[in-house]
C-alpha cells in the first residue's frame, strides 16, 4: 500500500491533482482541471482514463476492469516496456514486459501552460535482472490539457548499449466499433498477426469487422480515429516512433479475456504509438530514448 497521504502532501494540488483509491481499487493520480479529467494508476504508471471536458471518454477503460497487483487492467494506456509482445526469445517472460505490472513513484506534478503535468518514474531492479540483464531509468510524463500527451523516456545507465521494443498500448473508447475507422495508415505496409503475420500494405482506412491485430511498419506520421457514432475525430500524434499497432479482440476473444465487461469489444480501439516489429531502438550508454504521442478530440 502506497502513503496517499503523503503524496498529497508532497505533490497534491489543491482542486486539480488528488492521489486516492479509484473505484476500480487501483491507487490513482487523479487529475481534474479546466481541461478535463484523467486518472492515471501507481501500478505501471497506466493512464487508465482521460475525458476531455464536455466530451465522452476518450481513453477507453472497461467497465469489468477490477486492481490486481501484478497485472495491469484492462483498458487505459498500458506502458509496454522493455519489450512488446511475447518475449523474442522467451515465451514464459511476461508478455510486453514487465513496467506495466509494477509500482512507479511519482518524480513531479505541477501546473504548465499545456495543463497538468504528472511524471511518474521507474527502474528496473533486481528482481528484474533475470528478466532483462540490463541498467535503464524509465519516466512517463503525463501532460493532462486541451489535449493528452504521454512521453516515455528511457535511459541507459548502464556501460553497454541497449535495445527495447515498447508501446503506449492505448485503448480508445469508441461509440460502436461498426462506425469507427482510422485514417492516416493509407499505403503502410503491416503485419497481420490474425494471419499468421502475413506482410500486407494498407489500402484507404482501417475498418474493423472482426478481430484485427496488425502491427504497422514504416508510418511515422499521425493517425486519426473517425468516430461516426460519437461524431468526432481522435488525433494521434507521434515522436520517436515509426510503427504503429492497431488491435481489437472481437467478440470471441474479448469474452474470454474475462475483464471486457458485456460487448466491451464494440466500444474500444486500441491505435498504440510503438517501436514495434523491425521498429527497434538501441540507446547507447548514458544516453536517452522518447517515445512521445499526444491526443486531440475534435467534432465532425
Ligand atoms: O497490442 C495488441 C496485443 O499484442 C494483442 O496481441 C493482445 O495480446 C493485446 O496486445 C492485449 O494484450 P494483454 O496482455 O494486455 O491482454
Amino acid at each position: 500500500m502506497t502513503d496517499l497521504a503523503s503524496l498529497n502532501e508532497r505533490f497534491g494540488i489543491d482542486g486539480e491533482l488528488i492521489f486516492a483509491v479509484g473505484h476500480h481499487g487501483a491507487e490513482v493520480a487523479h487529475v481534474t482541471n479546466a481541461w478535463g479529467s484523467a486518472e492515471i494508476a501507481l501500478q505501471g504508471a497506466q493512464v487508465l482514463t482521460w475525458a476531455p471536458a464536455g466530451q465522452p471518454a476518450v481513453v477507453w477503460l472497461s467497465p469489468a476492469a477490477r486492481f490486481a497487483a501484478g497485472k495491469s487492467l484492462r483498458g487505459g494506456a498500458p506502458v509496454c516496456w522493455p519489450w512488446f509482445g511475447p518475449h523474442p526469445d522467451d515465451p514464459v517472460k511476461p508478455g510486453h514486459g514487465f513496467a506495466r505490472n509494477l509500482d512507479w513513484q511519482v518524480v513531479s506534478a505541477e501546473r504548465v501552460n499545456e495543463g497538468t503535468r504528472v511524471v511518474l518514474g521507474f527502474t528496473p531492479g533486481a528482481a528484474q535482472q533475470a528478466l532483462w540483464p540490463y541498467q535503464a531509468a524509465l519516466e512517463l510524463a503525463v501532460t493532462v490539457g486541451e489535449a493528452l500527451r504521454l512521453e516515455l523516456t528511457t535511459r541507459n545507465t548502464g556501460t553497454i548499449p541497449l535495445s527495447i521494443t515498447q508501446a503506449l498500448h492505448t485503448y480508445f473508447h469508441v461509440g460502436d466499433i461498426a462506425s469507427a475507422r482510422v485514417e492516416g495508415l493509407d499505403g503502410c505496409e503491416y503485419v497481420d498477426k490474425v494471419e499468421g503475420g502475413a506482410h500486407k500494405r494498407q489500402s484507404g482506412a482501417v475498418t474493423i469487422d472482426g478481430e484485427v491485430d496488425r502491427v504497422y511498419l514504416g508510418c511515422p506520421g499521425e493517425a486519426v480515429i473517425v468516430d461516426d457514432a460519437l461524431r468526432r475525430r481522435i488525433r494521434i500524434g507521434k515522436g520517436g516512433s515509426r510503427s504503429y499497432v492497431v488491435w481489437n479482440p472481437w467478440a470471441e476473444k474479448g469474452a474470454k479475456f474475462g475483464d471486457m465487461g458485456n460487448d466491451g469489444y464494440r466500444r474500444m480501439l486500441c491505435v498504440e504509438t510503438t517501436n514495434a516489429g523491425d521498429d527497434v531502438v538501441t540507446i547507447a550508454s548514458g544516453k536517452s530514448f522518447t517515445l512521445a504521442t499526444e491526443y486531440g478530440v475534435e467534432s465532425l
